[in-house]
């Protein structure tokens, strides 16, 4: 867990060294050695009452609510994934590929679902994530614990430096995009509208559901269940898996974030090779790679292009470099 400021993590074993283990006597430990002062408490209660009704909105789904509202929750899941996966990271973050407006238009959207900050201040918390990982730097700085960089960072005042070098980083190319600056300009109305209101009002009005269970199944349970899918990212795949491209970071390969958020568990390669659109060495249902697919059928229709990747050979000679040695070359180029 270790929460509390520089002197209780920066020198915290790096890598082999890490186990991920429960320790209920270093938690309380860590837990007194917290900086309470710099809890953010609106958001403890907040992510405690979502929680609150994620759960309730689990027994009504289990036992009230209509067929067609559950579907109708699946589908946000979806669209709010892809919001996150194919828009705010893999296009806004990483520019790993280019869109026409009509599709940032409807990432946008989608983006906004998932209540995840707006676009603008998504992509800066995530550049500087890469940029410095596992630093003070880092928003969500794995070296302070599996729920620090679950969720706890964003319950915890930030550390300076997070804002300190977040402000360097060129942000120029979101600036100019109207789609990026409308969302910021009107987030909350928008966010207020598209995660909580629509979708409690929409089963309400053209099937009839009772609307408290449209808003506990289809806002609050959706919600929380999107929420730690993504989070997995920052936790579960900085702290196991594998290291077949470099072996002297955190981040790793994991099947179990990979099927829960389309596509972004392959968290060792993408951290190597962040510009390439698959986040990943093949892309495509081999890997879950559901993301790479819709861009790519985006690019069959002409909504998406200049898809950016990374040659076989970079690739094999990088993990022949820094891997962990599990590394093994399969040339697929020829399918492409
Ligand atoms: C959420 C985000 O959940 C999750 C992101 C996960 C990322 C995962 C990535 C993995 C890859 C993709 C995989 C996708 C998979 C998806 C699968 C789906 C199935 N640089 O923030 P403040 C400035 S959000 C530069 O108040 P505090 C800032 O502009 C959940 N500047 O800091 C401001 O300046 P000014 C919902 C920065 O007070 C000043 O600093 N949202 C940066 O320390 C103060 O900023 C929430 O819960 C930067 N990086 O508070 C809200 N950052 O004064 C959470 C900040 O001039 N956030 N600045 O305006 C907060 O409440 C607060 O930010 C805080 C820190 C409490 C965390
Ligand atoms: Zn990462
Ligand atoms: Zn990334």
């Amino acid at each position: 867990l270790h929460f509390g400021e520089e002197e209780s993590y920066r020198g915290s074993p790096l890598l082999e060294e890490r186990e991920l283990k429960v320790d209920i006597r270093k938690i309380f430990n860590d837990l007194r050695n917290l900086d309470w002062s710099k809890v953010v408490w609106r958001n403890v209660v907040l992510f405690t009452l979502l929680h609150i009704y994620a759960v309730y909105g689990l027994y009504l789904a289990i036992v009230f609510v209509q067929w067609k509202t559950i579907i109708f929750s699946f589908m946000l899941v979806g669209m709010s994934a892809l919001g996150i996966t194919m828009g705010a990271h893999r296009l806004w973050a990483h520019r790993s590929y280019k869109a026409k407006f009509p599709l940032r238009f409807v990432l946008a959207v989608f983006q906004t679902i998932a209540f995840q900050n707006h676009i603008y201040e998504w992509a800066r918390d995530h550049r500087v994530h890469h940029k410095h990982s596992e630093t003070d730097a880092d928003p969500h700085n794995a070296r302070r614990g599996f729920f620090f960089s679950h969720m706890g960072w964003l319950m915890y005042k930030k550390h300076p430096d997070v804002i300190a070098k977040g402000r360097k980083l060129d942000m120029s190319d979101l600036e100019r995009d109207p789609v990026v600056r409308f969302q910021r300009k009107h987030y909350l109305p928008l966010v207020l509208l598209l995660c909580f209101v629509f979708p409690a009002v929409i089963p309400w009005l053209f099937w009839g559901e009772h609307i408290v269970n449209a808003l506990m199944v289809a806002a609050f349970l959706r919600y929380a269940l999107v929420l730690h899918f993504t989070w997995t990212v920052n936790s579960l795949a900085h702290w196991v898996g594998i290291k077949p491209y470099d072996k002297h970071i955190y981040p790793s390969q994991n099947k179990i974030v990979t099927a829960l958020t389309f596509g972004e568990g392959w968290h060792n390669y993408h951290h190597v090779f962040p510009w390439d659109y698959k986040t990943s060495e093949f892309g495509g249902f081999t890997e879950f790679n559901f993301t790479s697919f819709i861009i790519e059928s985006c690019r069959f229709f002409g909504l998406a292009y200049d898809l950016t990747t990374v040659s076989k050979n970079l690739i094999a000679m990088r993990a022949e470099r820094t891997g962990d040695g599990s590394y093994t070359y399969i040339n697929d180029e020829d399918e492409l």
